[in-house]
């Protein structure tokens, strides 16, 4: 009871700071949470007695409380609906998309510090805010800039075990190789052998998460660089911020380029712990496998095509409807035409449709705000935006599709297009290095809470069908 009592009080609490200054009660609630402290472990060390207090509170008093049952739909249909996982960072309501404790996009659009004046917000900003759920300063998020560079130096044969695979080989295939030679230097692993005792787990974890973070945007951009521009290299630039860095290392140092790779960083770093990326990252950790491993697992889940790999099959789906049509200037009725083409050749729709969300996703209106901003005329840009009007409906007719409207992939493309970057091949590249952003502080949290092997239980058909008959009989 005493527990039910607390939380009351402390959302009468946070309902009372949000009255006094008119901003929406998450956010007020964290901005009275901001610290000084500029080292992030040293924030962290400070928050982790009482998360654990309250996660030992509800194992010993709610253990049995139920959040729902399961049914024989969850089983067979991919655990849709099924609470079955805690996740601090961010979670996704299926009216109003995702929040980032507790804070949506347009929040942390204003609140996250940024690099020029009412621009977007650095991803230090939202890394910080992940692990801790306070705002930093940006003094804060300066400091972690600093952090995330002097981690970034990746040792060579990391890239000799990218460039023992052909060019050819799928960018996601390079990406995924190079970050498990990365676990080579895992901490966690070497504390582990030599006996560390449990409650400490959380420090090597925190040293190979921030050492992850930080050195794969190196990583990535070589891969890019190897196959797509001759393998010449850009070494990092101390200068500037970690999106920033990893544009500049890519090849792009337009100053709009460098704003929307900050965006997009922070937009894609996290979407609650169900995704395939973010769970796969969990379960792999979970008999302490260390991060590397648990992440190179997670980028090879965001490789499928309906998961993050969408990223490229949507602009490759518009290209090839350009060259269709010969024109990105297409009418209503030649793209309805072409969607049920697609549709009746046995394929989806890239872009379109959710396992969580029923509404267009708000990492989707973000981009297309941005674009609307910077890019208002452009002719793939004006495509996108046809396809949001006419897919859905299209989508809907089909009567099975729970989710017609358009997702954070069916975006992305067409901005990195723009900017020059051409080559959609990569795409999911991009996705998997701000997928570090939420699983690094995930797996940091799940060893400091102390969280067990996952062993869900499984059934098989015969069972099933023996409890279904009971059920139907009974
Ligand atoms: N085009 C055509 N058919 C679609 C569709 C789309 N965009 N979205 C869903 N459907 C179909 C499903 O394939 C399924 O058909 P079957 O019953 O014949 O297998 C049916 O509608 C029901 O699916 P659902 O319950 O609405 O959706 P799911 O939760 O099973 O799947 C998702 C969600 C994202 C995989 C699906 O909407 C999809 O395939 N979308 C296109 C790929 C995509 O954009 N993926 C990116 C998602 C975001 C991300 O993770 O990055």
């Amino acid at each position: 009871m005493a527990f039910f009592r607390s939380v009351s009080a402390l959302s009468k609490l946070r309902s009372r700071v949000g009255q006094q200054t008119g901003l929406s009660n998450s956010v007020r609630w964290l901005q009275t949470q901001t610290s000084h402290n500029t080292d992030l472990k040293s924030e962290l060390q400070e928050l982790i007695p009482e998360y654990q207090e309250r996660v030992k509170k509800l194992k010993k008093d709610y253990g049995k409380v139920e959040l729902g049952n399961t049914t024989v739909d969850m089983v067979i249909g991919g655990m849709r609906g099924m609470t079955a996982l805690l996740w601090l960072g961010s979670a996704v309501d299926p009216e109003e998309g995702i929040r980032f404790r507790g804070m949506s996009i347009p929040e942390c659009q204003k609140a996250l510090p940024t690099a020029i004046p009412g621009g977007e917000p650095l991803p230090e900003g939202i890394l910080w805010l992940l692990l801790t759920g306070k705002i930093p300063s940006k003094e804060q998020v300066d400091s972690l800039s600093q952090e995330l560079r002097s981690r970034a130096t990746v040792p060579g044969f990391a890239y000799k075990a990218i460039d023992a695979l052909p060019v050819s080989a799928h960018p996601m295939t390079q990406f995924a190789t190079g970050v498990m030679a990365l676990q080579v230097e895992s901490e966690f692993q070497k504390a582990h052998q030599s006996g560390i005792h449990k409650t400490k787990y959380w420090e090597p974890t925190y040293e190979d998460c921030m050492n992850l973070i930080a050195r794969v945007p190196a990583v990535a951009a070589y891969v890019y660089r190897r196959i797509y521009k001759d393998g010449k290299i850009i070494p990092m630039d101390d200068s500037l911020d970690y999106g920033a860095n990893y544009s500049h290392m890519l090849g792009f140092d337009d100053p709009q380029m460098l704003e929307f790779m900050r965006l997009y960083i922070t937009i894609h770093s996290d979407h609650e712990g169900g995704n395939v990326s973010s769970h796969t990252a969990h379960l792999v950790a979970s008999p302490l496998s260390d991060p590397y491993l648990a992440f190179a697992a997670a980028l090879n889940g965001l490789a499928g095509p309906l998961h993050g790999l969408a990223n490229q099959e949507v602009l490759r789906w518009i290209r090839a409807v350009v060259a269709h049509f010969g024109t990105p200037h297409i009418n209503e009725e030649q793209l309805k035409d072409y969607i049920l083409k697609t549709l009746n050749s046995g394929q989806v729709v890239p872009g379109f449709g959710h396992g969580v969300l029923r509404k267009t996703d708000p990492r989707y209106t973000c981009q297309r705000e941005f674009a609307l901003k910077h890019l208002p005329d452009d002719p793939l840009f004006l495509l996108v935006s046809k396809l949001k009007d006419i897919v859905p409906p299209i989508l809907t007719q089909l009567g099975k599709v729970k989710n017609p409207w358009p997702n954070v992939d069916a975006h992305s493309g067409v901005l990195l297009n723009y900017y020059g970057l051409t080559e959609e091949n990569y795409f999911t590249v991009l996705f998997g290095v701000s997928r570090s952003f939420g699983v690094g502080p995930q797996l940091i949290w799940d060893r400091a809470l102390g969280m067990p092997l996952e062993r869900p239980k499984s059934v098989t058909l015969e069972r099933l069908e023996e409890l279904c008959a009971k059920a139907g009989s009974s």
